[in-house]
């Protein structure tokens, strides 16, 4: 096996490279397996070879994160960044509250911060893998450069948490980094830990679809990591959250520009049917938008959890905003809301507390993402169409959790199979909707110009004309 060169150089980090010949040692030998897994499970075609205009982490500091040039993806320095020590920082939450925050993994906590270590480390490449053939679609050089955006910083997102393995796992944590270059998302024999990452995403609406309510659930899980007493992950998450806005702007934005477009045509038919006019229809949207949104929220676990209360209690995995949004950091008082079904109906039960974080997680994930739902309405209201989307109730549609026993309409009403099997095609993707975007996916490259059935960008990258060059084929 060839070994990598490993140094601060081509590593750009704040983690003391340099200065940690074993970390070094750990990372030369994962490096050559990482850049395999890349070629052969990034972005397919001659893409590897193309000048990319990407932004580049240099450094933690305001100047060097943001660095802006023409790189060939392979080459892309995937550096390792902590946000800066905070002195004195202590446990925020839970048994070990304002006890000193831990430097290194506490040895009764170690096979519990692994595990969640390894799960939010696996969904990294695992996006990588589902997008890997959208470039050959593209809607714009724009949009493929914010794919390319993307994969590249999941890329580095899951040297984040190889980083965290190597440094504080030993043997088992370099075993645990090979192996997550070893699952397929969408692998019967090998597949991704969680099941929205196992889903195809196969064409763009599909994948602004996923970046807007899939990476959303990455924005809330790492907040909660964020708020760890193991001091490497929290720093670590902080710094994996700035890009995350990306992400989730690459999502939001696209959306709303596949929906600006749809009531253009809408206004040009003389049905209203963006459809026909080669668009994508309003409520083919609302059935991606059911899809997506129903398995991202599966993501947060069950609505009563036994691990997120051991998480908790630990002082593992917290709230999103722990320190700023709580008073009570201990949470063993109180009890939580929910509705569960008991024989045949939904009925309020009371939760403990420290059971329910995986819900109350769920809570600010669902509020954050009715704000996305209101911006996209403004777009479809300003344009004069009358049609609103709306969000789904948390139960519909569950495959993990309370609910996923049970057949809910997007309203969140208990319903028999029978209903569910003759409206499904209305809530859900269908073949239809599937065969259409198969029609739409033809890649466009010459800069400035854009598919027929998305809208261009207000403004380009980085205060970059629209019409820029972002992708030299
Ligand atoms: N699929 O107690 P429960 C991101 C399992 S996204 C399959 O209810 P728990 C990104 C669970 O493992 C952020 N299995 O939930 C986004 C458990 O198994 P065992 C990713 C599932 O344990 C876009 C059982 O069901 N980060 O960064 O509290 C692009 C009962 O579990 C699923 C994290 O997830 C599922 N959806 O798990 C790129 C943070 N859900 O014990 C990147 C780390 C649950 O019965 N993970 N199960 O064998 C965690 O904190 C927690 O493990 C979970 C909830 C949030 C996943
Ligand atoms: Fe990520
Ligand atoms: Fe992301």
């Amino acid at each position: 096996m060839t070994q990598a060169i490993v140094n601060s150089e081509k590593i750009p980090n704040n983690v003391n490279l340099s200065g940690d010949p074993k970390l070094q040692r750990a990372l030369e030998k994962w490096l050559p397996n990482y850049l395999e897994w890349w070629n052969e499970m990034g972005p397919e075609g001659t893409y590897q070879n193309a000048d990319i205009y990407l932004r580049t982490a240099v450094d933690v500091g305001s100047e060097g994160w943001a660095h802006f040039d023409y790189v060939k993806m392979p080459d892309y320095r995937w550096g390792i960044f902590l946000e800066p020590a905070q002195e004195g920082r202590t446990v925020g939450f839970g048994d070990h509250a304002n006890e000193p925050a831990w430097q290194q993994v506490p040895g009764e906590y170690r096979n519990m911060l692994r595990r969640i270590i390894v799960t939010q480390g696996d969904t990294e490449p695992a996006s990588v893998e589902q997008q890997r053939l959208l470039a050959n679609s593209a809607p714009s050089g724009y949009d493929m450069r914010n794919l390319f955006q993307v994969n590249v910083e999941e890329g580095r997102h899951l040297w984040a948490m190889v980083y965290l393995l190597h440094s504080h796992f030993g043997r088992d944590g370099r075993e645990e980094a090979e192996a997550l270059l070893e699952r397929r998302s969408g692998n019967a024999d090998k597949p991704r830990i969680l099941g929205a990452f196992n889903e195809p995403v196969d064409n763009w609406l599909d994948f602004f679809m996923f970046t807007t309510f899939t990476d959303r659930d990455g924005k809330f899980q790492l907040l909660s990591l964020a708020e760890s007493g193991f001091d490497p992950l929290a720093r670590t998450c902080g710094f994996m959250l700035t890009e995350e806005a990306h992400h989730m702007f690459v999502g939001e934005s696209g959306i709303g520009r596949i929906i600006e477009r749809a009531c253009e045509l809408m206004k040009l038919d003389k049905n209203e049917d963006a459809k026909a006019q080669g668009g994508i229809s309003l409520d083919q949207i609302q059935r991606a938008l059911n899809f997506w949104f129903s398995v991202s929220e599966d993501l947060f676990g069950g609505e009563v959890s036994s691990n997120a209360a051991n998480y908790f209690a630990s002082g593992i995995k917290g709230r999103a905003y722990e320190r700023k949004k709580y008073q009570d950091h201990l949470a063993l008082d109180g009890t939580y809301k929910m509705k569960l079904v008991k024989e045949g109906k939904l009925v309020e039960e009371d939760v403990s507390l420290r059971n329910a974080m995986n819900e109350i997680l769920r809570d600010d994930y669902i509020e954050d993402t009715e704000r996305v739902i209101t911006r996209w309405n403004k777009t479809i209201e300003e344009s004069g169409v009358k049609y609103e989307l709306t969000l789904p109730s948390r139960r519909f549609h569950r495959q993990v959790g309370a609910y996923s026993e049970h057949k809910f309409d997007p309203q969140g009403n208990l319903i028999d199979e029978a209903t569910w099997n003759a409206k499904r095609d209305t809530w859900l993707p269908t073949r239809k909707d599937l065969d259409h975007l198969r029609t739409l996916q033809t890649r466009v490259t010459e800069p400035g110009k854009f598919a027929h059935w998305i809208a261009p960008p207000r403004v380009g990258i980085k205060g970059r004309p629209v019409e820029f060059e972002y992708v030299r084929l």
